[in-house]
């Protein structure tokens, strides 16, 4: 009996001193466990411009979307009273509870589980076990596009005047905000919401856009359409085109878009705007470059091949925030993450979109709850 109560405590003690030593070290991610999640609040309904943070969790985008879509049908409400009423049917997540409570309960929302559940939905080319930039940059573009394409959606059904699934030219009704252009001497308008804009964007040139063609039009740089693609080159020629040749001279590129262009250079410039032989030289190199013809200009063909530098696309975008991402998170500089790597730092891909200012994510300035 005695013997046998000896070995037990042995073995516990064993067994004890086997989980301590093998306990990894808990007292850096457990810094971070309170850190309060935030959903976005602030939504621009008119702005087309790219959301600044890809919501990395599905979860969460559904959860913003509803939440956008209830601000976006108050906003509706205003501009036309009486037109819809009495449907009161309100989200689920503002039934029960305020949707950033159901985030920051961990309980409820668990932010280990999550990302366990969600690993294997991005590692999938190939699945390895690790997540690699090419991976996570695919996720977030996924994501991205969804909702660029929800957006588009509830556009379009203030813009399909008939709900025939199609906006016409004639129902594309230019919100008041485009208005301020002023009207150029050439008599058009150098709005965004030109019929030659239209026109392009329309794919199959049946004089209708149906969703996808409209968000093409609406996001002309993503929609892979080589005649938006041109649309778009010609927009930037006539933006700059100061002495209306139809056609840019040196100058109008080196004053409208050499900084643009030369920002994803690897070069240092000093950034005088001196016309200097000596500091306009790498602006002339690049013009030369592009001046495929020779003819001392640039037509809107020949800015084509720098039509994404001026105007970068939703990829680009999920491509940033992947390498930052996995920046944060990457303990052992692979290159790529484990699910292990994921699960340590796990607000890195929460706070990334949550925290409207990046620089205040260190642990000092956590909300405890
Ligand atoms: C939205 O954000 C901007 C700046 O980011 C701020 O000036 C504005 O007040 C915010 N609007 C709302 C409704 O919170
Ligand atoms: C989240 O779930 C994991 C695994 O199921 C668990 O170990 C952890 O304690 C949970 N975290 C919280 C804060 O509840
Ligand atoms: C633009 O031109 C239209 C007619 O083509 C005119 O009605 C409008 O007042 C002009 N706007 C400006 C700002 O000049
Ligand atoms: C756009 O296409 C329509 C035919 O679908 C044509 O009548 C119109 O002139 C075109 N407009 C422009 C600016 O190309
Ligand atoms: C819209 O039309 C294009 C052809 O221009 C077609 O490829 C696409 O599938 C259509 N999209 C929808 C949502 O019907
Ligand atoms: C930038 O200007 C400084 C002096 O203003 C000069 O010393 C330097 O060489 C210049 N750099 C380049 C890349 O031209
Ligand atoms: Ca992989
Ligand atoms: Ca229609």
């Amino acid at each position: 009996m005695g013997q046998a109560s000896v070995i037990i405590y042995i073995t516990i003690a064993i067994l004890i001193l086997f989980l301590i030593s093998h306990s990894p070290t808990t007292t850096k991610p457990a810094h971070h466990r309170h850190r309060r999640l935030k959903l976005r609040s602030n939504f621009s309904f008119s702005d087309h411009s790219k959301p600044t943070h890809i919501p990395f969790d599905p979860i969460v985008a559904d959860i913003e979307r509803k939440r956008e879509d209830k601000l976006w049908e108050k906003s509706q409400f205003k501009l036309d009273e009486g037109a819809a009423k009495g449907d009161e049917s309100q989200p689920e997540w503002e039934d029960f509870m305020d949707a950033e409570d159901y985030l920051n309960d961990e309980e409820k929302f668990n932010v280990t589980n999550r990302i366990v559940l969600l690993f294997p939905k991005i590692d999938v080319n190939p699945r390895d076990g690790f997540v690699s930039e090419a991976e996570l940059t695919d996720w977030n573009l996924k994501q991205s596009e969804r909702e660029t394409l929800h957006r588009t959606q509830r556009d379009m059904e203030i813009h399909d005047k008939n709900h025939d699934g199609f906006v016409s030219y004639a129902e594309y009704d230019p919100p008041s905000w485009t208005r301020h252009s002023d009207n150029d001497s050439f008599g058009y308008n150098m709005g965004w919401w030109k019929e030659e804009h239209f026109n392009a964007s329309d794919g199959d040139g049946d004089g209708l856009l149906n969703l996808t063609e409209f968000n093409n039009f609406l996001h002309p740089a993503d929609s892979g359409s080589p005649k938006l693609l041109q649309w778009l080159c010609n927009e930037e020629v006539r933006e700059r085109d100061t002495d209306k040749d139809g056609k840019l001279n040196f100058k109008e590129f080196f004053h409208g878009l050499f900084d643009l262009v030369r920002n994803y250079e690897d070069e240092s410039h000093n950034s005088s705007h001196e016309l200097d032989d000596s500091l306009d030289a790498p602006a002339k190199k690049v013009f030369a470059e592009l001046d495929k013809d020779n003819d001392g200009y640039l037509s809107g063909t020949e800015l084509l091949p720098i039509i994404e530098k001026l105007h970068p696309t939703e990829h680009y975008y999920a491509k940033q925030q992947a390498d930052y991402v996995i920046q944060q998170a990457d303990a052992d500089k692979d290159g790529r993450l484990t699910l292990s790597e994921m699960i340590e730092s796990p607000y890195v891909f929460y706070s990334a979109i949550f925290n409207e200012d990046e620089e205040d994510e260190y642990e000092d300035h956590d909300e405890f709850r």
